[in-house]
């Protein structure tokens, strides 16, 4: 019997704007369901894992099961005050690009808890391959001061990358956080690569690379995935799963019917499909990844699953491709209001101390901001002369380069 001509099946988000999002394609775990291996587990083994969704935090704010983290009231709060900052830090960004000060940002709202955990879950040395979206790894850890950081969005005289780079593509060597490319997937080769070095090396630091659900579509992915299983890499292959690529929704990368962290087992990593919007199993996952890493037991997959809450970027308008207030339906909530729930119930923390640190931060993001704008601003002037732009790429300035430079006059 026939089926009629034949067909392809192109995925299509559950919702679309006017029309609300059915999120039972997400298929979630209860919190403290889900197994804890050991870390020397086989990768084979892992198949539940990358199926199943770690989740430490459950709604109503209590801690629970196998994957509860060793934290002290204090790290919690720091965390927590690390994902305020994040967002504090956002929000003025935002605003200073509408008013034309710097030329594009790109936020990392309701997705604060993964960098910032994953990075008070690292030790210093260790080198992270991020995207665009993982400031929250620079601003967990106070090595870079945010005037700093914001100098480089506005491309002033005091920007580190002398405005050759984007705003949000920072570069900080001495922070773990490797030149953000903007070329998407890059970081997972460029991380296997690095971990292997570490290891050849003989080293103990480790590498922590970072993609998009968007960017595992690229060939750099797969590649990443075959060195770091061959090589057993020291490395953790973070996929932020935040459900959109600009305006594609994630199972147009493959995301419907399977997981993106199944692409791991497949490949012969150990993988896992985690909360993302829940600080402590980001904290406890990274912990469990970095210690297989540096125990020369091999690479990690992690698939943390997250909403991008805000726009692409600047550029972008979610309102004519998802449902505007899609946020507030997702399942996995809002990864400060989490946290801040448990530490209140823990009795660590109050509405009051809670209020009183938002005002803090917001006046810590403030003034870093006045004090970075004094080096200029896109709307001001004061930025780097285009001279600037043929200084310290090469040794000796290439003939064609030269000529370029004559033909600016400058
Ligand atoms: C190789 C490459 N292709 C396309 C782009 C354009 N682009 C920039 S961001 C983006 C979407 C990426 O989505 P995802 O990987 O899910 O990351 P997210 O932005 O959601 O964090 C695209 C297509 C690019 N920068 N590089
Ligand atoms: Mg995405």
């Amino acid at each position: 019997m026939s089926a009629g001509p034949l067909r392809l099946h192109v995925p299509e988000p559950t919702g679309r704007p006017g029309h609300a999002t059915d999120f039972s394609y997400l298929r979630l775990s209860r919190a403290g369901e889900v197994r804890r291996p050991p870390i020397d587990v086989a990768p084979a083994a892992t198949g539940d894992l990358a199926d199943a969704l770690v989740r430490v935090l459950d709604d109503d704010g209590r801690a629970v099961g196998p994957w509860v983290p060793a934290l002290d009231a204090e790290q919690l709060r720091r965390g927590l005050r690390a994902m305020m900052k994040t967002r504090a830090y956002d929000a003025r960004m935002l605003i200073a690009q509408r008013q034309k000060k710097i030329s594009f940002y790109i936020q990392c709202l309701g997705e604060e808890a993964i960098a910032t955990a994953h990075a008070l879950a690292l030790q210093p040395g260790d080198m992270c391959f991020p995207t665009y979206r993982q400031q929250g790894l620079l601003l967990a850890r106070d090595d870079v001061p945010m005037v700093e950081m914001m100098c480089q969005a506005l491309s002033n005289e005091r920007d580190p990358l002398k405005g050759r780079q984007l705003p949000v593509l920072h570069s900080y060597k001495r922070a773990g956080f490797f030149t953000v490319s903007g070329n998407l997937a890059t970081q997972f080769i460029q991380a296997v690569g690095w971990g292997m070095a570490s290891a050849i090396k003989g080293d103990n630091k480790i590498a922590s690379g970072w993609i998009g659900d968007g960017a595992t579509a690229e060939a750099d992915f797969h590649n990443a995935l075959t060195f770091a299983h061959v090589y057993r890499a020291p490395v953790i292959l973070n996929v932020v799963n935040n459900q959109w690529a600009i305006s594609t929704f994630q199972a147009i990368a493959g995301g419907e019917g399977t997981t993106f962290a199944a692409r791991g087992v497949g490949a012969g990593i150990a993988s896992l499909r985690v909360d993302g919007n829940d600080f402590l199993a980001v904290y406890a996952v990274t912990r469990w990844a970095a210690e297989r890493a540096r125990s020369n037991l091999g690479p990690t997959l992690i698939e943390w699953v997250t909403y991008r809450a805000g726009p692409h970027s600047t550029s972008d308008d979610p309102s004519k491709y998802r449902p505007g207030d899609d946020w507030s339906h997702f399942p996995l909530g809002d990864p400060i209001a989490r946290l801040k729930q448990y530490l209140i119930k823990a009795g660590a923390w109050s509405e009051q101390e809670h209020e009183e640190t938002q005002k803090r931060l917001e006046a810590e993001v403030l003034a870093a901001q006045k004090e970075a704008e004094q080096y200029g601003t896109m709307a001001s002037g004061h930025t780097f002369s285009p001279a600037e732009m043929f200084d310290g790429i090469y040794k000796e300035l290439p003939e064609h380069l030269r000529v370029q430079r004559q033909q600016l006059g400058i």
